[in-house]
């Protein structure tokens, strides 16, 4: 029987999502604490717990078919990989940050300066589109310390919240990529993995359309159904059922979380009462 094999971190900041989006899919895997590769149990997946650097190389090779990275190490890895698609969590971006002290007038008083990173191939094509030539002192970990200890004038990192940047006695000035984790898969994967890959999408789908959607129930009198119906078209559109109180109707409907509070505002506006929000498993259109 076919089987899909994919590499995950095997420990790190992507490990324990990327076994969970696994898991709302309704397929379960162990961690990869204790091991190096583990059968899933429910779907014909094998799971290869990787350095999340190796992971573009290893699916490039075809040694694994597809792997969960961020995005920045997919770039920054330059093999013949497909981005299938982003996974929506991990997110982050890659950013210039100089010593908190210095004043900022744009990236050109980079040239010359000398900036740490563990993003060179990254660096040197933002830079090069920049026309700024700077000299880029790779190294592989604790990129913040290098303005305090001398080794450079600038780095080139990922940030998130920002506050280590910050205890740093560093300043961001220039977003460079934003990331955040993919799916990628082998270029040309055999029909019988293909396959496999579209099913494994179709539920990752159904979950993250699902996280970005809330289904509502609310009450309003007849004549604001209108109004309503105009605010929450929902998939199709809103179910509506009258209430035992005449003149009234219950809606159903699904709405998107990040106009979340606008649609609530609007709806009560509108007349609606008793609203009810509750969060969907899985959304399948
Ligand atoms: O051991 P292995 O090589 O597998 O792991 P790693 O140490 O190289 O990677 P890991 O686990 O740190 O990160 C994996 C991926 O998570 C990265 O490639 C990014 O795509 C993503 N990601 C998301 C982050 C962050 N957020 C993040 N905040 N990767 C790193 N950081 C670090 C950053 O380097 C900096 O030191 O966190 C610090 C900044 O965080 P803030 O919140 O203080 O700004
Ligand atoms: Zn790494």
């Amino acid at each position: 029987m076919t089987t899909l094999k994919l590499a995950i971190q095997k420990s790190g900041r992507l490990s324990e999502k990327s076994i969970r989006l696994l898991q709302s899919c309704g397929i379960q895997v162990s961690n990869g604490t204790s091991r190096l590769k583990a059968a899933a149990d429910n779907f014909p997946l094998e799971v290869l717990y990787l350095r999340d650097d190796d992971i573009p190389q290893y699916v490039a090779d075809g040694v694994a078919d597809i792997g969960i990275v961020g995005e920045n190490v997919v770039t920054e890895k330059q093999k013949a990989v497909t981005t299938v698609e982003p996974l929506g969590f991990s997110k982050c971006r890659l950013s210039l940050a100089i010593r908190r002290e210095e004043t900022y007038q744009g990236v050109a008083q980079l040239a010359g300066k000398k900036i740490a990173t563990s993003y060179p191939v990254i660096l040197n094509q933002y830079l090069q589109s920049k026309g700024v030539s700077a000299q880029i002192e790779e190294i592989s970990g604790s990129v913040e310390i290098a303005p305090s200890i001398g080794l450079a004038d600038a780095v080139c990192d990922i940030v998130s919240t920002g506050s280590t940047l910050m205890t740093n006695g560093l300043k961001e000035v220039e977003t460079v990529m934003k990331s955040q984790a993919v799916l990628i898969a082998t270029p040309n994967l055999p029909s019988e993995k293909a396959n496999l890959l579209d099913q494994l999408v179709f539920r990752i789908n159904a979950v993250n359309r699902a996280r970005k959607h809330k289904y509502i129930l609310l009450n309003a009198p007849n004549d604001t159904l209108a109004e309503i119906s105009r605010l929450l078209p929902g998939m199709n559109s809103p179910t509506v059922t009258p209430l035992a109180r005449e003149g009234w109707s219950s809606v159903h409907s699904v709405m998107e979380e990040d106009s979340f509070w606008e649609t609530i505002e609007a709806l009560r506006q509108a007349g609606a009462e008793g609203i009810l929000v509750v969060p969907i498993e899985k959304m399948i259109v």
